[in-house]
């Protein structure tokens, strides 16, 4: 790693908490949130053991919360015991939540189900037998490859009753990175659907599961929910149907005690190099953290309706949707299919019809509702919103102040969330009823969680110096390692800072005020003449521009500059791009940020390679950008026709 890296973007709104907001919430003023950070700054392992008490249910109390020994692979409350289904589940039976909803679904198609924790606990017990049933032990690992269906959260959960480890593999992916991931799991048991409803079609899984397992040798049977009828072909005496196997199984099923380190889950991120990492998760520290982040972020309460758009294939999904929504007590909203089928107002309406209290997605879906315009939200009644939220990548201020008025209606607090895979939960975000907003800045470390930027020496960097952003301490919800490779694990996130910091891989800079900005990736810093900026900030400078809707930056070999900047651009509805719009936008970026930083090739194109969780593939765009074949691992890519079409002309 090299020199700083240099921070061009300014920014100078801010937004405080709204007092109606602010006199109502779980975190009351930056005061309350003063004293939290000071009181795990005073006795951090004080601080985490008694949210750990009272947050989660023990079967066996913890005598020691932080087990640091062999750094840095942390044990938390690790003499405990406990069971994860159990705390999302059991807990609420004996309150007057065991009939509140849990999940409330929504097919694409206009279906919907709602569960009660009453419920969700039944389909989760007769799912954990049946998997018993199957011989599934705890310990053993299962896949779950299914659509947005409550069974998927259902099949999660019963993994965690009977102690398995699940791997939730995006229902995007392909035949090929099943395969990868049922192997590198060395799981036996997969879990999936006759396909789920996606754009109008039918998305079908277990056709790709049927050319996953021709590899996989050791997977004795797959488990096929019946979603959308379409015919499937079933391997007798491997395959059964979900409906089969529940049949008969008791409404009980005993939740095994295990370690608050026992792994939860396994989730494959696909790493820079492009071989996918196994992000393996403990029990309760990873619990935990998902808990008190409701509590803390989302501010919830038992009168909202939580809707976290994510995929339970992603992190997001995994703790906003099921684990730590649930844990917290929620009514966790699912939906099955794609924000603008089958009209483009389609999230509007969900949120109108279930009238939706917090809204927590994506900046990629924020750009693209926003470039629908607005005639969409404004066929809906949004005023049950009260929150928002964005995670997954910065949100430039221009998307913000489109969310924070066209669909908060400029009442609503919103919550710039800055987490990883890794991280398990939250770690740098505005608590909504404390923290004063600042548009695209994460704003401060969660409470109990410290984060700094540095130099590549480790040193703390001062304000608005760009460097590496680094956890100085673990943290109850972190990775605990890479799936059969804990050197990877060492050397990718502790090795930077001689094992001191953990590096998220993400550059930021602190303001004056201790705000973060996130920078976006390390890896996808330009080196332009010396100078060392984010890719991030120039495409926010584009995207400030009327006309643009989206923009992705990378570099190119250049020889005199050492790199020049590429940028690809998406123009709003209605705007053609020609040469003079090429000029107006480069000058308007030298006009932003300055002229160092004025693009040196523009393109315009319909799309941008995209991951199924919406970031930006900048890997393709930089051969592309370089006249190179794309090379590498392509398995998490969103839409192989992008790629393909940006690749011809
Ligand atoms: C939850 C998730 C992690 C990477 C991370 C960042 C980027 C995520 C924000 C963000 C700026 C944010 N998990 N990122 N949230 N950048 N502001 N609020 O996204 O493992 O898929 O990605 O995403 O680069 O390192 S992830």
């Amino acid at each position: 790693m090299s020199a700083e890296i240099e921070s061009v973007l300014h920014e100078n709104r801010v937004f405080d908490p709204p007092a109606a907001f602010a006199t109502q919430a779980n975190v009351r003023g930056m005061d309350a949130y003063r004293a939290m950070v000071a009181k795990a700054e005073a006795d951090y392992e004080g601080y985490w053991g008694d949210l750990a008490r009272e947050h989660l249910d023990w079967i066996k109390p913890f005598t020691r919360v932080l087990n640091w020994d062999h750094p840095p692979f942390a044990r938390w409350f690790e003499d405990g015991l406990l069971n994860v289904a159990a705390n999302c589940l059991d807990r609420h039976l004996t309150t007057w939540r065991k009939n509140k909803a849990a999940i409330v679904w929504e097919g694409e198609p206009g279906d919907t189900r709602t569960l009660t924790y009453q419920e969700l606990h039944w389909e989760t017990c007769r799912f954990a037998n049946a998997l018993k049933g199957l011989g599934v032990q705890t310990g053993d690992r299962v896949v779950i490859y299914m659509p947005m269906v409550p069974e998927a959260a259902i099949a999660m959960l019963a993994c965690a009753r009977i102690g398995a480890t699940h791997s939730v593999v995006f229902g995007g992916f392909s035949a090929e990175a099943l395969k990868d991931r049922i192997l590198d799991a060395g799981a036996r048991v997969v879990v999936t659907a006759d396909g789920g409803w996606r754009r109008g079609a039918v998305v079908p899984l277990k056709d790709f599961v049927d050319e996953a397992l021709t590899h996989c040798p050791d997977v004795r049977h797959a488990v096929v929910l019946k979603r959308t009828g379409h015919p499937v072909s079933m391997t007798d005496g491997r395959d059964l149907w979900w409906h089969d196997v529940v049949a008969g199984a008791p409404s009980r099923c005993e939740a095994v005690a295990v370690s608050p380190e026992h792994p939860l889950f396994i989730l494959y991120t696909s790493g820079s190099t492009g071989k996918p990492k196994g992000v393996v998760h403990s029990s309760g520290g990873y619990l935990l953290g998902g808990i008190v982040t409701m509590q803390w972020v989302f501010d919830l309460k038992d009168t909202d309706t939580f809707w976290c758009t994510a995929d339970i294939g992603w992190v997001t999904g995994h703790t906003y949707v099921v684990y730590g929504a649930l844990a917290a007590g929620a009514t966790s909203v699912m939906y099955e299919g794609a924000p603008t089928t089958p009209h483009a107002g389609r999230f509007w309406e969900l949120v109108e019809k279930h009238k939706v209290t917090t809204f927590y997605t994506a900046p990629t879906a924020i750009r693209a509702l926003n470039k629908l315009g607005d005639e969409w939200p404004a066929k809906y009644d949004l005023s049950s919103l009260r929150l928002l939220g964005t995670v997954g990548e910065p949100i430039n201020p221009e998307a913000w102040m489109w969310y924070h008025k066209v669909i908060g209606g400029g009442t609503c607090p919103i919550v710039d969330t800055w987490w990883q895979t890794e991280t398990g939960s939250h770690l740098i975000s505005p608590l909504p009823g404390a923290t004063p907003i600042k548009p695209g800045s994460a704003t401060l470390a969660v409470p109990g969680i410290f984060a700094d930027v540095v130099n590549d020496q480790g040193k703390s960097l001062g304000p608005d110096q760009g460097g590496y952003l680094v956890i100085t301490k673990p943290w109850p919800s972190m990775i605990r390692t890479v799936h059969g490779d804990p050197e990877r694990y060492k050397q990718n996130y502790w090795g930077h800072f001689g094992g001191r910091y953990y590096f998220a891989g993400d550059g930021a800079r602190k303001d004056k005020d201790g705000y973060f900005w996130i920078m976006g990736r390390v890896d996808d810093v330009i080196n332009v003449a010396g100078h060392r900026l984010g890719t991030m900030e120039i495409e926010s400078a584009l995207v400030s521009h009327g006309k643009v809707a989206e923009a992705a930056v990378v570099g190119f070999p250049d020889d005199i500059k050492g790199e020049g900047i590429f940028a690809f651009v998406i123009l709003h509805r209605g705007v053609t791009g020609d040469d003079a719009l090429v000029k107006v936008l480069r000058d308007h970026v030298a006009h932003e940020i300055g002229a160092i930083a004025r693009p040196d090739r523009i393109r315009f194109t319909e799309g941008l390679p995209k991951t199924r969780s919406g970031k930006i593939m900048r890997r393709l765009l930089r051969d592309i950008a370089a006249g190179r074949d794309t090379q590498g691992d392509i398995s998490t890519l969103e839409d192989q026709k992008t790629l393909e079409s940006l690749r011809e002309d």
